[in-house]
């Protein structure tokens, strides 16, 4: 079977947050063995290294936001990236943190509409990341690109994003913390969301199958965002943020086999690894079978892993 080429870009983005660590997140998914887990699988993978921001003025970081200078330039330089290797495969954005999104999805959305496709984003996380750069209480952008995206005012500064990811096109799974701004915020929406509730009542399968059906029904693209903490703690302690009661590996798989099934995905953030929390990579390694499992990996060829 000759498949599509992967092209990997690091995205070491570690200013949607006060705690450091996340900037080793490309390195670690490489060790991990992302690269050859893909080529196992028969892509012809490009990896184009770890990229830069734009050239931005430091951060003062005396108001309340977070580094928004250098968050900016990381958008500008992503938004970019991604229309043009949209072009050219299926890129999987390592990061990074969660404010890599704010430029990963607007590329690839600009890609959509350059190719008259409706984009749809289903994004794994605890969190909503439905802020804007006004109503966040930590100032941490990280909790904001799902309302950069989809167009939400409050983004003075950022630039103007060109083509919006529609509500009724997103599908938030694994919800258990969101702050009262943005889910109030959310309810005025159509957004699909499914708390871990939800997920406990009725299974992943149900949920993600429902959502895969209209993508594949409107023709859309399929832009998965996934955050480490999407997992529960025990099974990924590796990022900052950690919520427990959060999905299981199973879960995790399941979602990403039944991606990998409906053939739609055409591009992937891994973000939020945190390489300085992890236990002996742990962490990333998940994420790297979960991304292997989202590109064609079955649980019966899953590799005996060497102890050294
Ligand atoms: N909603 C909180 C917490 C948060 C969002 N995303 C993460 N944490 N990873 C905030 O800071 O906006
Ligand atoms: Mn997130
Ligand atoms: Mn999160």
């Amino acid at each position: 079977m000759t498949r599509k080429t992967v092209i990997l870009i690091g995205a070491p983005v570690d200013s949607g947050k006060r705690r450091p660590g996340c900037l080793m997140g490309p390195d670690a998914y490489r060790t991990a063995g992302l690269p050859g887990a893909l080529r196992d699988l028969g892509y012809k993978v490009e990896d184009m290294g770890n990229l830069t921001p734009a050239s931005h003025q430091p951060d003062t970081n005396d108001g309340k936001l977070f580094a928004p200078n250098e968050t900016i330039a990381w958008t500008h330089r992503l938004t970019r990236t991604a229309e043009m290797a949209m072009q050219r495969g299926l890129p999987i954005f390592m990061g990074g943190d969660h404010s890599l999104s704010l430029g990963t999805v607007a590329g690839v959305a600009n890609h959509a509409a350059s190719v008259g496709r409706p984009l749809f984003v289903l994004w794994l996380d605890a969190h909503s990341d439905f802020h804007t750069a006004e109503t966040t209480d930590s100032g941490n952008l990280h909790g904001t690109p799902l309302g950069y995206v989809t167009g939400r005012e409050g983004f003075g500064g950022f630039p103007k994003v060109q083509n919006r990811v529609p509500h009724a096109n997103i599908c938030i799974m694994g919800l258990r913390s969101v702050d009262p701004a943005e889910r109030a915020a959310l309810e005025e929406t159509d957004i699909r969301y499914h708390d871990m509730r939800e997920i406990d009542e009725n299974g992943v399968g149900r949920l993600v199958s429902a959502f895969l059906k209209d993508v594949e029904a409107a023709n859309g693209l399929l832009h998965v965002s996934l955050d480490v903490d999407f997992l529960d703690p025990m099974a990924a302690p590796a990022v900052v943020t950690t919520v427990p009661g959060g999905a299981t590996i199973r879960e995790g798989h399941l979602i990403m086999e039944m991606v990998s099934d409906s053939g739609l995905m055409t591009s992937l953030d891994l973000v939020e690894l945190n390489p300085f929390l992890d236990e002996r990579g742990r962490t990333a390694q998940v994420m790297v079978d979960l991304a292997a499992s989202g590109l064609g990996r079955r649980v019966f060829d899953r590799p005996t892993r060497a102890a050294n």
